[in-house]
């Protein structure tokens, strides 16, 4: 005679024998961009695709705008186990693994097709080894766009224009170094709050890509642009290492496929926003500078780029990188 729990058991039973399989609890994904931007909704197309192709059974959440927290906190939850997948930059991937600083250093790849020739090819490879060593399983490398300077009182035309301005960075060694270079103070803010930094008072100059100096209404405050596109960097959807262990074979090739789809799909999003962004930005009054000749800078960066030439495996990277 079956009772309740009997008739409940039975039934799975038959479920698994007619080869449907059990939802599990939503997998959060952190972001820190809002709706709309090509990272979300190439994230939301990742968890789109993943939904469709496991019926349902893997759900992802993306939690964007930085619901969870900013991108620090973001990390030690990714560590303590309680977030599997984000889209970092590489401030995050340069902790887990600090060879990959050599690909934030500025003044490195031209731009975003010179940076995924290789990222999509042997390089990339051996990234996606070290990063899984490090914790993080690359399932897609996004465009970081190219970064620039912008001011709020200040028209950046050359390199001695930056000396004494403080300058908002991202806390990761390569920007705080370049920006000592400059001759400028780094002031280390979370994304969220360089708005309002800029509001009072705090910083003179940050430095981003235009959709991010768009977005998070920078250009409505600092209307001085440089366009120095002193780093081109990418950023990753990743897992991290321990949450990929728990998912099969076959599921870690579908999580795999739709990652790498939705970062092709980001980079296609993401010339349409620059072009967008930048209409935006002139529309609302802000000016655009290019620097003349880019050597001063570049000689400048000289003892950030030596201390990375002194490592045989980075070394071997930067040629890479400078010969293709
Ligand atoms: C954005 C980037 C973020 C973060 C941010 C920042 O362009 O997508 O991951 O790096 O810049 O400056 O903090």
């Amino acid at each position: 005679m079956l009772g309740k729990f009997g008739v409940c058991t039975g039934l799975m039973l038959a479920l698994l024998g007619t080869n449907m399989s059990f939802a599990q609890a939503p997998i959060k994904l952190w972001n820190i961009h809002p709706e709309g931007y090509p990272v979300t909704e190439a994230l939301n197309s990742f968890a789109a695709e993943v939904k469709k192709a496991t019926n349902g059974r893997l759900a992802i959440d993306v939690a964007s705008a930085g619901a969870l927290g900013d991108q620090p906190q973001a990390v030690q939850m990714m560590k303590a186990s309680t977030l599997d997948m984000a889209e970092f930059n590489l401030a995050a991937l340069a902790e887990a693994v600090p060879s990959m600083t050599s690909i934030n250093l500025p003044f490195l790849f031209a731009d975003s097709k010179h940076m995924f020739r290789l990222l999509d090819g042997v390089m990339g490879e051996g990234f996606n080894k070290r990063l899984a060593a490090g914790g993080y399983v690359v399932l897609g490398w996004y465009d970081g766009g190219e970064r620039s300077f912008y001011c709020v009182n200040k028209r950046l035309t050359g390199p001695r224009d930056f000396a004494g301005l403080r300058i908002r960075v991202q806390n990761a060694e390569a920007f705080v170094e370049m920006v000592k270079l400059l001759g400028a103070t780094p002031v280390s803010v979370p994304y969220k709050e360089v708005l309002s930094a800029f509001e009072q008072g705090k910083i003179d100059c940050a430095e981003n890509n235009l959709p991010s100096y768009v977005s998070a209404g920078h250009y409505k405050v600092a209307k001085h642009v440089f366009l120095t596109s002193h780093v081109v960097a990418p950023e990753a959807l990743v897992v991290s290492s321990k949450a990929w262990a728990g998912f099969n074979a076959a599921d870690q090739a579908i999580l795999r496929e739709a990652g790498k789809k939705s970062a092709l799909y980001m980079r296609e999003l993401w010339n349409k926003r620059v072009k967008e962004s930048r209409d935006i930005a002139v529309k609302a009054g802000s000016t655009f500078e290019q620097p003349i000749e880019f050597g001063a800078y570049v000689s400048r960066m000289k003892p950030l780029h030596q201390k990375y030439w002194k490592d045989p495996e980075t070394r071997n990277e930067l040629v890479t990188i400078l010969a293709n």
